[in-house]
This record gives C-alpha cells, sequence and structure tokens, in this order.
C-alpha cells in the first residue's frame, strides 16, 4: 500500500480498519462526553428549522476520553507517516455531529485559511464513529492542497469573517462542473478514517432522517508548520496565543503537545502496521 504517496499526490486517502473495537469505543465516548458538556466554543451550524448539526472545538484537556484517545490510538504515528515528519504536535480536536434527518451541507471549503498555522506538512483525520454512506460521506477534491487558498465563509451566510473581501479567489462551482474536478469520497464504516490536508477542498451532505453522523475531526501538524497570528479571530481561536508565541515558529507551546516523533518508531515505539 502506497498511502503516503497518494497522499501526498491527492491530498486526501482513506485508511479502512484503523482502529480495535476498544479505540472505535474510547472515540465515541470522547464524542458523546463532549455533546453531554459542550464548550463555550461550540456552535449550531444548521438552522432551526432543520436537525442539528452541532460543532465544537479544542476539548481534549478537559475530557479524558478525548486525551485519551489522540494519546493513545496510534493515529499521531499515522500523521507522521503520511506527512513524512519526524515529528507529529496536536492542533486541535472538532467534533462534527449531524443528527438523523440534518439537511444542512457542509460547503466546499478549505480549512487553512480558517486557521492561525501554515505550512504544508500537515493532515486532518476525519473519524466517524457510525457508518458513513457514500451520499452523505466527506468529499474531497484531489489535487486542491497544492492551491491556491480560496475565501474562507461563515458555513450558514456565507459571510466573509476572515481575510478581506477580495484578497483571496473565490471557490470554483465544484457541483456545478464535476467534470473539472476529481471528486474523492468513501462509504466508511467505523474505524475507517480519511486523512486530508488543510488546504484540501472538501465538503459534506446531510444526512438521512435514520442515520445519526457523529465524527471526531483531529488535526495533526508535522514538521514545517509554523504559527502564523492573524489580526482577525480564527476558527478555531486561540486567544493570547500571539502574545506568547512569534510568526513563523513551530507551535511549540502547551496547547499543542508532541504526541510523537520518529526516534520513537525506530525504538518500536510508533504505530501499528497496516495492510
Ligand atoms: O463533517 C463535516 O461535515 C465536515 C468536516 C470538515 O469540514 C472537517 O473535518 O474539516
Amino acid at each position: 500500500m502506497h498511502i503516503e504517496g497518494d497522499y501526498a499526490r491527492d491530498g486526501a486517502v482513506c485508511v479502512r480498519g484503523a482502529f480495535t473495537p476498544d479505540e472505535i469505543a474510547l472515540a465515541r465516548r470522547a464524542i458523546d462526553d463532549n455533546l453531554a458538556s459542550l464548550s463555550p466554543l461550540a456552535k449550531r451550524a444548521s438552522s432551526a428549522d432543520d436537525g442539528a448539526f452541532v460543532e465544537d472545538f479544542c476539548n481534549w484537556q478537559r475530557l479524558p476520553a478525548m486525551e485519551a484517545f489522540i494519546r493513545t490510538s496510534g493515529i499521531a504515528a499515522l500523521a507522521g507517516e503520511l506527512t513524512g515528519s519526524q515529528r507529529v504536535r496536536l492542533y486541535h480536536d472538532h467534533v462534527l455531529v449531524k443528527e438523523p434527518g440534518t439537511r444542512q451541507r457542509t460547503p466546499w471549503h478549505q480549512d487553512l485559511p480558517y486557521y492561525n498555522v501554515e505550512g504544508r506538512q500537515n493532515v486532518s483525520m476525519w473519524i466517524p464513529v457510525d457508518p458513513v454512506s457514500r451520499a452523505s460521506t466527506l468529499q474531497l477534491v484531489a489535487g486542491s492542497h497544492l492551491g491556491p487558498w480560496f475565501m474562507p465563509r461563515t458555513f450558514l451566510d456565507g459571510q466573509a469573517k476572515w481575510f478581506p473581501e477580495g484578497s483571496l479567489a473565490e471557490l470554483p462551482d465544484i457541483d456545478g462542473s464535476p467534470e473539472k474536478h476529481r471528486v474523492l469520497g468513501w462509504e466508511l464504516e467505523p474505524g475507517d478514517i480519511v486523512c486530508f490536508n488543510m488546504l484540501t477542498l472538501h465538503a459534506a451532505a446531510g444526512v438521512d432522517g435514520t442515520n445519526r453522523r457523529r465524527v471526531l475531526s483531529l488535526r495533526f501538524l508535522g514538521d514545517d508548520m509554523v504559527h502564523a497570528p492573524r489580526s482577525w479571530t480564527t476558527s478555531p481561536p486561540f486567544p493570547g496565543l500571539d502574545a506568547e508565541l512569534p510568526a513563523g515558529v513551530a507551535l511549540d507551546h502547551p496547547l499543542f503537545p508532541v504526541l510523537w516523533e520518529r526516534e520513537q518508531a525506530h525504538r518500536g515505539g510508533g504505530g501499528r502496521e497496516r495492510s
């Protein structure tokens, strides 16, 4: 299997059977604990007359199941392999749950323009703990991680709250011109994950009336990722960080713990074998 090569070329790969049943149960617990105790960053990304699309961010420090899953499931080693890094840091955790019958689409977007980091050696891992049909799975535009950056907008009402209007290109009409884009997407079972670059264009449909779609999206920083302070509030925000960390340096800060280093793998402490 050549997932590193596929990841470098497409900016997205699916890894099947990445977790043991116990690890899947731990991820499910992390999401359920988060839903039972939302943080001040939580938001509803669907309208009042739709099903709930709930998001929350940055909870690993207060939810033991979240931290345990992040530290023990071996995914940081996978992040190291995919990004070709010597060292992997956690950037943040992001829970995205669509309750049954939620029509709200996650619109096409790239993640990096919402963030306070820059660089190429990064990966987000989209980890569903419920079966996901092809119709409601994450879709990704292969090769879009090579750029350009597109204007980030709010999901519900399309506001440009980050980069100033006109400063970045507008999104192409991906759904309207499918022949121009190679769109990837996989039907998934719990244990399967989609790994994608923070610049890869991605979107997801709503879910039908019988399916709950609980997802944990974990973001990892590899070797060339640096702090990129913004004059606006990023999503998620890291209040006060700009006073502690200059621009252009590695995210060497307790908020972004090192989870894996390559020499660990040489000593036999890395991830597990994959078929
Ligand atoms: O789960 C979704 O609907 C979208 C996921 C996403 O945008 C992300 O994980 O960055």
